[in-house]
């Protein structure tokens, strides 16, 4: 049969031959973007000069920055709506949906390759088809026609036996990945799923499992396409769309994790990481002050449907608040005509927009030192926009009985499991995705005053001479310390020097006023341990450093976009060929590079010199060809302009 992966892999290579761990380019057949990766990837889009899309389809999606406390947000979704009508893209519109829900719903398909400005575009894994999170510019690449470029990565096969029992459910499922290969067990691989037990499985479970793969730092997930997806897309009325791709077995993998369904428990990740993976039954009796149902991982209508059914007759608990939002509207409207709705607004629930909300800290932030319980997929400090809160990760199933009994507890306290018939058929309304324009000509580019223009960039300079050390941080620092999102800060993403001012604020609050006053001689620099990047795709967390003159980032390892991400903005990642140098840098040491560029073009070794301490340190860049070639011109942008 064969890997699934390599397959479509294999199928759309279109650069480089298909040997782990070497680079290739493949076709794009589909790509998406979201508003707050969105307006910095059509910028991109607008400034390589095309006049139309070159991909089978392209989505944009306004999902995150709904909260519209003033004029940026609305401002920067009439931006995307009208680059989306001139470029030949359709746009969902705010209340349409979460962009992952939306395009497993309406677009995603099986065979084909997608590439999305969002971490967790994996989730279209879940009906067989390669999807991957990247940065906006190579989104907006791929919406050029040009290929995306990845380290062919290992396969590892992830063999389901077995079925869930009552109350355990497709979250656990990914719990218990993250519990066994951690936030950076997955980096450099696909994590294929085959074996009896994804029969018992339906594509928004699938697609659970396959979203939270992000959080293994996995390049995607993927899970073959059979009858279930061809149901799955029935109902969707896309049954044309259905290809059937065969599941692999054993020998196709080069690596095998084994998980009994049979087996499972409900799991919850503790704070402030997805990998702090525990037993509920560790916190049986910890108060729970509010609890969140929603995100992209677990608000399809089959989460939505078990929860209004647990919901049905109960009351919730008078300590804990809970939030609900649905992942679109399709899910809302079902929920709404078949009376789920009310079963969930009359057990007390506040029910919130069908968007990210409080996932990225956009609203319903919890109260001081809160516990707050979520079926979201990330749980990292103060994401939830209450610094001192407490989050941590559940399936909907545990988040319910949280909220009735306000504490842990079994959910198996709510009596019998209730078996959730799907409907057969479900109402199809497309009218919040809005096609491209006719005369694309006559479509004028609608720019707010939050729309900074992109800002220069420069070639590799000869040496890099006064770098100082502005920061060093310690393992698994997330794109979430470098570039914090939330109610505040996630309306500039459009904005460079403002977002600016936020680099690093929960790290140390003085990073971008230290940067900058080194901008001025010589530029500074960051150091950081393993996996440093890990979480979202926001290239802000390499283009506000590069805004503020950080020219290289020097680590133990990386995550991938975010290395990726640094690549496309001109900044050299680099790491300690023997990472116990971590420990000799001081904060504020001065750290040169002679030669720099000399090195890269030859593609020769980069000796660190430690002026303030005087002792060298050997470093090495895991680069192409074509990527020192990126990051010696000043990034992708220019590197794209100049060789088209
Ligand atoms: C996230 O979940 O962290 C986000 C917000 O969706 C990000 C994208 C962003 O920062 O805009 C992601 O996952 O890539
Ligand atoms: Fe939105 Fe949260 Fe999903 Fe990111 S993880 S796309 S913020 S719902």
């Amino acid at each position: 049969m064969g890997s699934i992966a390599k397959k479509i892999l294999e199928e759309h290579i279109v650069e480089g031959k298909y040997e782990v761990g070497e680079e290739i380019g493949i076709r794009i057949d589909q790509t998406v973007t979201q508003d707050a990766t969105g307006t910095m990837a059509y910028l991109q889009f607008e400034a390589m000069g095309l006049d139309k899309v070159k991909t089978e389809l392209s989505v944009s999606v306004v999902d995150h920055n709904t909260l519209q406390t003033d004029f940026k947000n609305p401002d920067d979704h009439r931006y995307l709506q009208s680059v989306a009508a001139k470029y030949g893209i359709k746009f969902s519109r705010p209340g349409n949906g979460i962009i992952h829900q939306v395009f497993l719903e309406r677009f995603s398909r099986p065979g084909k390759t997608l590439i999305g400005s969002d971490s967790h575009t994996p989730t279209a894994g879940g009906t067989g088809a390669i999807a991957i999170g990247a940065g906006g510019l190579d989104v907006a690449v791929a919406m050029g026609g040009g290929p995306f470029y990845l380290k062919t990565p290992t396969i590892v096969g992830v063999k389901l036996t077995g079925e869930l029992k009552d109350y355990v459910s497709a979250k656990d499922v990914i719990l218990e990945v993250l519990r066994r290969i951690g936030v950076k067990g997955g980096v450099g691989k696909i994590l294929e799923y085959y074996g009896p037990g994804i029969k018992t499985l339906s594509v928004p479970e699938r697609a659970t499992i396959t979203n939270m793969g992000a959080e293994t730092g996995a390049t995607t997930s993927i899970f073959p396409s059979d009858e279930i997806t061809k149901e799955f897309l029935k109902l969707q009325d896309r049954e044309d769309q259905w290809v059937e791709i065969p599941e692999g077995t054993n020998e196709d993998f080069d690596e095998i994790i084994e998980i009994n369904l049979s087996e499972l428990e409900p799991l919850v990740a503790k704070p402030h990481s997805p990998g702090n993976v525990v037993p509920l039954s560790e916190l049986y009796g910890t108060t729970v002050d509010q609890v969140a149902i929603g995100s992209c991982t677990n608000s399809s209508l089959k989460d939505m449907l078990t929860v209004a059914t647990l919901l049905k007759g109960r009351k919730i608990h008078q300590n804990t608040v809970l939030g609900i939002s649905p992942g679109s509207r399709q899910v809302l409207m079902h929920l709404s005509k078949t009376g789920g709705l009310t079963d969930m607004i009359s057990a007390g629930a506040r029910l919130l927009e069908t968007a990210c909300g409080p996932c990225i800290g956009m609203g319903f932030a919890p109260k001081t030192n809160a516990t707050t319980v979520r079926t979201f997929n990330r749980n990292f400090l103060g994401r939830s926009g209450t610094k001192s809160a407490q989050a941590y990760l559940v399936s909907p199933e545990v988040a319910v009985a949280a909220a009735i009994f306000g504490e842990f507890t079994d959910p198996r306290k709510l009596g019998d499991y209730p078996k959730i018939e799907m409907p057969s058929s479900i109402e199809i309304d497309d009218s919040l995705i809005l096609e491209p324009a006719d005369k694309p000509e006559e479509v004028e580019i609608m720019r707010g005053p939050n729309i900074a223009p992109l800002p220069e960039f420069q070639p590799v300079p000869e040496d890099f001479i006064g770098t100082k050390v502005l920061l060093k941080v310690e393992d698994n620092i997330t794109t979430d310390h470098i570039m914090p999102a939330g109610a505040e800060i996630l309306p500039l993403r459009s904005n460079l020097p403002k977002i600016s001012e936020h680099v690093f604020e929960q790290v140390d609050p003085s990073f971008p006023k230290r940067a900058l006053e080194s901008k001025e001689n010589g530029g500074g620099l960051i150091i950081g341990g393993e996996n440093y990047g890990q979480g979202s795709s926001r290239e802000h967390a390499a283009l506000a450093p590069m805004y503020l003159g950080v020219k290289f980032v020097l680590t133990k390892s990386f995550a991938r976009i975010h290395r990726d991400n640094l690549v496309n903005f001109g900044i050299l990642p680099l790491t300690f060929s023997n990472s116990a140098d971590y420990d000799k840098i001081n904060d504020n040491d001065v750290l040169e590079i002679k030669g720099v560029r000399n090195a890269l073009e030859n593609n020769e070794k980069i000796i660190v010199r430690n002026v303030t301490q005087g002792f060298e340190i050997e470093t090495t860049y895991d680069l192409s060809e074509r990527e020192r070639q990126i990051v010696l011109t000043g990034g992708k942008l220019s590197y794209t302009v100049a060789s088209t």
